[in-house]
């Protein structure tokens, strides 16, 4: 039962082990043909190797979907070589027999795992090939077929020791040869059911997003940008809009890295950006880091990455997990030290290529990239849901430098105090009411958010900033001289006693207050300086 070989087929994708193995069946004498790829390998090895369009007459075609499929090959594989009828055939028709057929596949589960987009998957079906193999595999009693590399050594020791293959080998392989097919084939229906299934998940998350933002694209217009995976919680659902004015910004941002963003991402994303568009790019690289939505540390700086480090130092541990956002294109420096701690996201309008690549280092953080900053004076809706309705109203647009400060104590700020007065302000109209900031040489050194009393706030920013001087080892309280905004008037002396005795020289607010006098009074007493903005900074 030792079937001699005079001729072997070779197509292989997988290259490894060819050129040795078809060296060894060449020195018996074996007459070599193959496919394109295999052709051009063996015959850079030296080797005589005739084309399959020898045997075929006909050229590969149709990028290579057929190169094997004619009956010059599969009557030279399936002839029963003792069966007169099949021999008379091979006869009339000029095919000659072929014995050993060597095949592996088109990479079709290689190329499902690195993620190659549907087309590519497609063209990654072998056909010919499992075609070849299983025609081989039947007609085991005279062909014997390698489906893989590991099986060459075999093969070619039962050769050069018997001069063929035995049936007990061919059938071993025969065996060898339906377990990979089969498995191929496994593999394809498997990344036919994945590909309907995650059509089928998306298709009911854009309607159930569209089910959710359905009354809000009603009344507002604009398109959906993206089905989110969930809302604010896990069990929310929730989808993104886009629509209305073209502001620079969350929406218009294209993202360079990183995993999609989420709803908080999204909503965190877009009040750090909103805040540093406050910090004109012309007068000063400025960082803000937000987290839950609110600033926990804002700053100008010589460089950004000097920003970003005075930002950081108000509350390095508000800022872990926080959203970083920079008013001018972020550079490697900036890069580098955002990097040193867990970031959610990046916004800025533009990044240089060699931070973008520093940031790419870190798969997971996400980079977006605006183009440019919006107008902190531009106009606009904001939009509140209640429930059975709406409340939408315009954006505030007001901005510090436009207002009429008014000093109301003896003293007068210093021209250091104002600044710093000035920046303050700016950032206490992106803190929740009630909002307390303290602020020295342009960045914020305590920031109190979101109490239901402002005397609260005044203490909790005054804590932090305790806190943040300890964590960096300073002997006292970053809010030692320090200015104090707040985003509406104090109705009490007792905000401002608290701000006093954290350390604050100058106070910022809008004024307004029937007992104003009771808190100027308490100004002078302790020698501070006060101005009054006429325009209050409500945002809950
Ligand atoms: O596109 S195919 O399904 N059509 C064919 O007729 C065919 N014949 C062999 N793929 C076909 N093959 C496959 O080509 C083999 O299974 C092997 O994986 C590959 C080898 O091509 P090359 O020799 O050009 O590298």
């Amino acid at each position: 039962d030792v079937r001699p070989i005079a001729r072997a087929l070779l197509s292989v994708s997988d290259k490894t082990g060819l050129v040795a193995f078809a060296q060894r069946l060449a020195a018996k004498g074996i007459e070599l043909v193959s496919t394109g790829g295999t052709r051009k390998a063996l015959a850079e090895a030296g080797l005589k190797v005739l084309d399959v369009a020898d045997l075929t007459g006909f050229p590969e075609m149709m990028d290579g979907r057929v190169k094997t499929l004619h009956p010059a090959v599969h009557g030279g594989i399936l002839a029963v070589r003792d069966d007169a009828a099949h021999r008379a055939s091979m006869q009339e028709h000029g095919i000659s027999p072929i014995d050993l057929v060597v095949v592996n596949l088109y990479p079709f589960e290689a190329t499902v795992a690195r993620g190659a987009g549907y087309d590519d998957c497609v063209e990654n079906i072998d056909i010919g090939g499992p075609a070849m193999i299983r025609a081989a595999a039947k007609n085991h009693a005279d062909v014997a077929v390698i489906v893989d590399s590991s099986s060459y050594e075999t093969v070619l020791a039962e050769i050069e020791e018997k001069g063929g293959t035995t049936l007990a080998t061919r059938r071993k392989l025969a065996q060898l040869a339906y377990a990979r097919t089969a498995t191929y084939d496994g593999a394809i229906a498997s990344w036919f059911a994945e590909v309907e299934a995650k059509e089928a998940a998306a298709k009911e998350a854009e309607a159930k997003a569209e089910e959710v933002a359905a009354p809000q694209s009603r009344v507002f217009g604009g398109r959906l940008a993206e089905a989110l995976r969930y809302g604010e919680n896990p069990h929310q659902q929730a989808a993104f809009y886009v629509g209305g004015a073209a502001r620079p910004g969350v929406a218009t941002a294209r993202q360079l890295q990183g995993k999609a963003l989420s709803y908080n991402n999204l909503n965190d994303t877009d009040a750090a950006f909103e805040a540093v568009a406050e910090f004109d790019p012309a007068r000063a690289p400025a960082v803000v880091i937000v987290k839950h939505a609110n600033p926990c540390g804002v700053a100008e700086g010589a460089t950004l990455v000097e920003a970003y480090r005075k930002a950081l130092a108000c509350d390095p541990t508000s800022a872990f997990g926080g959203i970083v956002a920079l008013n001018r294109t972020l550079d490697a420096d900036a890069a580098r030290a955002i990097v040193e701690i867990f970031t959610e996201v990046i916004v800025a309008p533009d990044a240089t290529e060699e931070a973008a690549a520093i940031v790419g280092a870190k798969k997971n953080l996400r980079l977006l990239v605006t183009g440019a900053l919006p107008n902190p004076r531009g106009p606009g809706l904001a939009v509140k849901s209640l429930a059975g309705g709406y409340l939408v109203q315009s954006r505030d647009n007001a901005v510090v430098d436009d207002m009429a400060l008014k000093v109301v104590t003896k003293r007068a700020p210093t021209a250091k105090e104002l600044a710093d007065l000035a920046f303050a302000f700016r950032v206490v109209k992106h803190v929740k009411s009630n909002a307390i900031v303290y602020a020295k040489d342009l960045a914020t050194v305590g920031i109190g958010a979101g109490q239901m009393s402002r005397v609260d706030s005044a203490r909790i920013a005054a804590h932090k900033a305790r806190d943040a001087a300890a964590t960096a080892g300073l002997a006292e309280p970053l809010t030692k001289g320090s200015v104090v905004a707040s985003d509406a008037f104090f109705p009490f002396s007792d905000g401002l006693i608290t701000a006093i005795e954290a350390g604050a020289t100058a106070v910022i607010q809008p004024g307004g207050s029937i007992r104003d006098n009771d808190v100027i009074a308490a100004a002078d007493e302790a020698g501070i300086a006060m101005v009054f903005t006429g325009v209050r900074h409500f945002r809950h």
